[in-house]
């Protein structure tokens, strides 16, 4: 008698060879995914928030004189963003490094996503919600700020500037 449990689905021992391959195969690739998501602490948001998009121009926090970097009391940096087919708003966003910053993020029209490439910087844009994302940038330098969810015939150029600067430089946007 074998030990083998897949013998009550499968008699050909060669068919159950290839199931336990395929198995193993999908466990290394699933651990190796969880492995490097803890490792790079990367994470879903958990954030819930809703807003309506058809008044986002109206809102107090997404309105366009409000949009742009603003630092908090404790040092950190709260940056505010709308994502509009087919660019984000403000164009160029400057954040010091090693800094924590939150971005808070919401679309005018469609579902956008965004991501800054060698960062963990990257999340969706759901229409209705605001999206937020805290991070800190260890590297100074110029990164895009990129939308990675299909949105339209524009959505390849659909990007913008972030660039982190050294800590004294302080933050700003335009
Ligand atoms: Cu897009």
């Amino acid at each position: 008698m074998s030990l083998d449990p897949l013998r009550t689905i499968c008699e050909d021992p060669l068919e159950r060879k290839w199931v336990w391959l395929s198995l193993i195969m999908a466990f290394v690739m699933g651990g190796l995914l969880g492995f490097y998501a803890l490792s790079s602490n990367i994470h879903p948001p958990s954030n819930v928030e809703t807003i309506d998009s058809s008044r986002l121009h109206l809102s107090e926090e997404f309105a366009e004189d409000n949009l742009g970097v603003k630092r908090n009391d404790d040092g950190s940096l709260t940056v505010t963003l709308v994502a509009a087919r087919y660019g984000f708003y403000p164009p160029r966003i400057e954040v010091p490094v090693d800094t924590p910053v939150t971005f808070r993020i919401a679309s005018a029209d469609v579902l956008h996503g965004v991501h800054v490439p060698f960062t963990n910087m990257a999340t969706m844009i759901v229409p209705g919600y605001i999206s937020e994302v805290t991070t800190t940038f260890p590297r100074t330098g110029e990164f895009s700020l990129l939308c990675n969810e299909y949105c339209g015939l524009g959505h390849d150029s659909m990007w913008s500037r972030l660039v982190v600067v050294p800590e004294s430089a302080g933050g700003e946007s335009s």
